[in-house]
């Protein structure tokens, strides 16, 4: 791991952050017919950008207002080359990152991703993002619909909404 990479996450606010080298990735391709779903939707959205090559971080709520639970399995922007689903988890006094999938949403329940929790890890930006600006992240669940959401970009010491 990068050590400037350690240095940008350590200055967030002194917790000591691990990214796991995701060794076994297994990329859900993003299906491009997907359509719109009528009860899942995203909204909060909001990314913590740091700069390059840091990762950026995406915070956002879904809420389910369907019958059914559903699992978000991937999400995309055209504004990163890589998007992957994170877990933060504290052990020891630690918190680390690990990669995760199929993150479930009850039915008429909601999921928050919040800093310190599960976030979306937005990777290899094709050009930084202005702060205040808007990127488009598209959320893909195992119904075969997905949602989608702009987010607002915010600078490396937003710690919260
Ligand atoms: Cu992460």
């Amino acid at each position: 791991m990068n050590k400037l990479i350690v240095a940008a996450m350590l200055s967030l606010g002194g917790a000591a952050f691990s990214c796991f080298a995701h060794g076994t990735h297994q990329h859900t391709q993003a299906p491009a017919d997907a359509e719109v779903s009528s009860t899942l939707k995203v909204s909060g959205c909001w990314i913590r950008s740091l700069p390059a090559p840091a990762p950026s971080a995406g915070y956002f709520i879904i809420e389910n207002s369907g019958k059914t639970d559903a699992k978000l399995q991937s999400a995309a922007s055209a504004t990163y080359g890589m998007v992957m689903l994170h877990q933060t988890t504290h052990k020891d006094g630690m918190s680390r990152m690990s990669e995760t999938h199929d993150v479930a949403i009850p039915a008429q329940g909601r999921l928050e991703f919040k800093p310190g929790g599960y976030h979306a890890m937005l990777e290899q930006p094709h050009a930084a993002p202005a702060i205040g600006s808007q990127v488009a992240i598209d959320f893909f669940f195992d119904t075969g619909e997905k949602a989608m959401a702009q987010c607002e970009v915010k600078p490396a010491n937003t710690q919260a909404h």
